[in-house]
C-alpha cells in the first residue's frame, strides 16, 4: 500500500468501475512499453539528430539503464529528479526508471535552483539526472549547490562531462531487474504548471497514465504510419502523453525530438523526417505562421497540429490550415489529468473557437459559481472535474489538497470555462486572472484576444497593476508583428477595441510595447514574470 500523503486513492467503487469498463488495465507502464517494443521491434522508435533507434534498441537501452540504476543502489519506489533536454537520454532514462520501478520527477530544462531544490526536497529524491551544460547553464554547479543542502540526494548523474559527479554513460552493469511495480501505484511525478506559488507534484499512476496516452492516441487517430515531432520539452505532459511520445510508441510510430521549438529547427525536421503530427503552445504557433510566409521548406507531410497550454485566439486558429497546410486540434489539458480535445471530425467553427471536449466518457465536469453551486448552462464558471486520469490529491501537500480537492473528490481547476451545447469547452481565463478595475471585472484573457486581432500585434499579455484610485488597472504588454511599421498608440488601440464593440472599462489603461515576452519552462507567456517586471520601477 502506498502512503496516502503520496497518492490519494480513488474510491473503491470507482476503482472497480474504471477497471470493469476497461479504462484501467492490469499492466505497469513498463510492461506496456515492453509489449510495444516486442510488437514493433524492428521499426524506428526514436530519431534524435543523427541517432536512430529501433524499438528493440530503445528497449535494450532502457534495460541497461534500469540495471545500472539498480546496481548503483537506487531502490524501487525511490524518487529521482530528471532534468534532461530533448535527447535520446531523456527517453532512455525515463523508460529505464519505469523498468527499475524508480519514480522520475519530470522537471523541465528551464527550471532553475529554486524549483529543482524545492522538488528534490519535496520528493525526497535520491538522485538528480541532468546534462553537464545546457544552453549555457552549468548543471554541475547546480548539482553541487543542491547536493550540499539536500541530504536525501545520494547520486548525481550527468550526460557529457560529469565533473566531480558520475557520468550517465558510466552506469555499472547490473543484474536483470526483479520485482514488479504496482499498476495502481505512482509511475511518474509531473510538475504542475500552476501559476501561483511553488510547483506542486502530481502523482500519475501506471494505469491512469497509460490510459491518458492510449486514449489520446485514439483521439488523434495515431497509427504506425505517424511521425510525431516533440518540439516542446519531452518531460511535459503534453508532448509526453497527450498523445506525444508514449501515445506514438503505443501504436508503433516514430518519435522525432527537436532540440528547440523554433520554426527554423522544426521546419527542417518536418521536411527531413516527413513529420505528420506535432504539438505547440500558442506563442510558437504565431512564430511558425510568420515563418511559413517566407520559408520554402516542405511541410506537406504534416497532417495535424495540436495546440494547447494556453488559450489560442480564434484569429490565429483560423490561420493554421491555410498557413501550415494541416488540420488544427485544440487541446486544453493539465498535468493534473483532465484533457479536452477538439475532434478530427469536429466542424471548423468548433475547432477554431473552442478548446475541445473531455477525452473520456468517464470524465465528469462541473462549472461552478463562487458559492460552489453549478452555474446555468452556458454561463462562465470555474471548472471542476473528476475522472479516471485526474488526480485526487497532489503529492505530499495535504493543506493545499484540502483547498483544491473537494470532499467528494472534485479537482478545482482554477480555470474559467463555458460549456457549449455541443459539450465543447471555451476557456475564458483563470479564476485569479481577472483585473478588478474599481469593482468592474476585466478578463485578461478576453482583452488579450481582442488585442491579438490587431494587425500590428504579434503577442499580448494583460496584467494588473496597482492603482491608487481604482485599486487595479489593466496594462497591456505587447510585441509587434514584423511588418507592423510603427507601434500603435494607446489611443489608437482603444479606438480599435471600441470598434470591436468592447466596453470601455475593458480597455487597457496602459500600453507597453516590448521586443519579446518572457515565457515559462514549456513556452507559455509568463504573466507572473511580466507582472513582476511591470510592477517594479
Ligand atoms: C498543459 O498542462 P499544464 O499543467 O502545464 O497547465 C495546465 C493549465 C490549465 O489549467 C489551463 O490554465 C492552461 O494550462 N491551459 C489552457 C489550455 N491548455 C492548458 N488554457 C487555455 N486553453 C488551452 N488550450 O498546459 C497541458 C497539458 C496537456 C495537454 C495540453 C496542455
Amino acid at each position: 500500500m502506498s502512503d496516502p500523503a503520496d497518492l490519494t486513492p480513488w474510491p473503491a467503487d470507482l476503482v472497480d468501475r474504471y477497471v470493469a469498463e476497461g479504462y484501467w488495465g492490469a499492466a505497469t507502464l513498463d510492461e506496456e512499453f515492453r509489449g510495444w517494443a516486442a510488437r514493433f521491434a524492428g521499426r524506428t522508435a526514436l530519431v534524435v539528430g543523427e541517432r536512430r533507434l529501433t524499438y528493440a534498441e530503445l528497449d535494450e537501452a532502457a534495460e541497461r539503464t534500469a540495471r545500472g540504476l539498480r546496481a548503483l543502489g537506487i531502490a524501487a519506489g525511490e524518487r529521482a529528479v530528471v532534468q534532461l533536454p530533448n535527447s535520446a537520454d531523456v527517453v532512455i532514462v525515463l523508460l529505464g526508471m519505469l523498468r527499475a520501478g524508480i519514480v522520475p520527477v519530470l522537471t523541465l530544462p528551464a527550471h532553475r535552483r529554486n524549483e529543482i531544490e524545492h522538488l528534490v526536497r519535496l520528493s525526497g529524491a535520491v538522485a538528480y539526472v541532468a546534462p553537464d551544460v545546457h544552453e549555457g547553464f552549468d548543471h554541475r554547479e547546480l548539482a553541487a549547490e543542491i547536493s550540499a543542502v539536500c541530504p536525501s540526494l545520494r547520486h548525481v548523474l550527468l550526460t557529457g562531462d560529469p565533473g566531480p559527479f558520475t557520468a550517465l554513460a558510466d552506469l555499472p552493469e547490473g543484474e536483470p531487474v526483479t520485482g514488479r511495480a504496482d499498476p495502481a501505484g505512482i509511475a511518474v511525478l509531473l510538475v504542475s504548471g500552476g501559476t501561483t506559488g511553488r510547483p506542486k507534484l502530481i502523482p500519475r499512476t501506471h494505469r491512469d497514465y497509460t490510459y491518458n496516452a492510449l486514449a489520446s492516441a485514439a483521439v488523434c487517430g495515431l497509427s504506425e504510419e505517424d511521425v510525431y515531432l516533440a518540439c516542446l520539452p519531452a518531460a511535459h505532459n503534453f508532448p509526453l502523453a497527450c498523445p506525444g511520445l508514449l501515445g506514438t510508441f503505443s501504436v508503433g510510430g516514430t518519435v522525432v525530438l527537436a532540440p528547440a521549438g523554433s520554426a527554423d529547427v522544426a521546419f527542417g525536421l518536418i521536411q527531413a523526417e516527413r513529420v505528420t503530427v506535432t504539438a505547440l503552445v500558442p506563442p510558437l504557433v504565431r512564430f511558425w505562421l510568420e515563418a511559413a510566409e517566407w520559408d520554402t521548406r516542405d511541410l506537406s507531410s504534416l497532417r495535424l497540429l495540436q495546440v494547447g497550454g494556453a488559450r489560442l485566439d480564434p484569429e490565429t486558429a483560423a490561420r493554421v490550415r491555410p498557413g501550415l497546410g494541416c488540420a488544427l486540434q485544440q487541446v486544453f489539458g493539465m498535468a493534473e489529468g483532465l484533457l479536452n480535445y477538439t475532434r478530427l471530425d469536429d466542424p471548423h467553427e468548433i475547432v477554431v473557437s473552442t478548446q475541445g471536449r473531455p477525452l473520456s466518457p468517464a470524465d465528469e465536469i462541473r462549472v461552478t459559481g463562487q458559492d460552489g453551486a453549478d452555474v446555468a448552462p452556458g454561463e462562465v464558471g470555474e471548472l471542476w472535474t473528476r475522472g479516471p486520469y485526474t488526480l485526487r490529491g497532489y503529492y505530499r501537500a495535504p493543506e493545499h489538497n484540502r483547498i483544491v480537492v473537494t470532499e467528494d473528490g472534485w479537482f478545482r481547476t482554477g480555470d474559467l470555462v463555458r460549456v457549449l451545447p455541443s459539450g465543447h469547452l471555451a476557456v475564458e481565463g483563470r479564476v485569479k486572472d481577472v483585473i478588478n478595475r474599481g469593482g468592474e471585472n476585466v478578463s485578461a484573457t478576453e482583452l488579450e484576444e481582442h488585442l491579438l486581432a490587431h494587425p500590428a500585434i504579434a503577442h499580448a499579455a494583460v496584467v494588473a497593476v496597482p492603482d491608487l484610485t481604482l485599486g487595479e488597472i489593466a496594462c497591456a504588454v505587447v510585441t509587434l508583428t514584423p511588418n507592423a511599421g510603427r507601434a500603435p498608440k494607446l489611443k489608437e488601440l482603444k479606438a480599435f477595441l471600441a470598434g470591436r464593440g468592447l466596453a470601455r472599462f475593458m480597455h487597457p489603461d496602459r500600453l507597453v510595447v516590448a521586443d519579446a515576452l518572457p515565457v515559462t519552462a514549456v513556452g507559455k507567456i509568463d504573466k507572473k514574470e511580466i507582472a513582476a517586471r511591470i510592477g517594479s520601477p
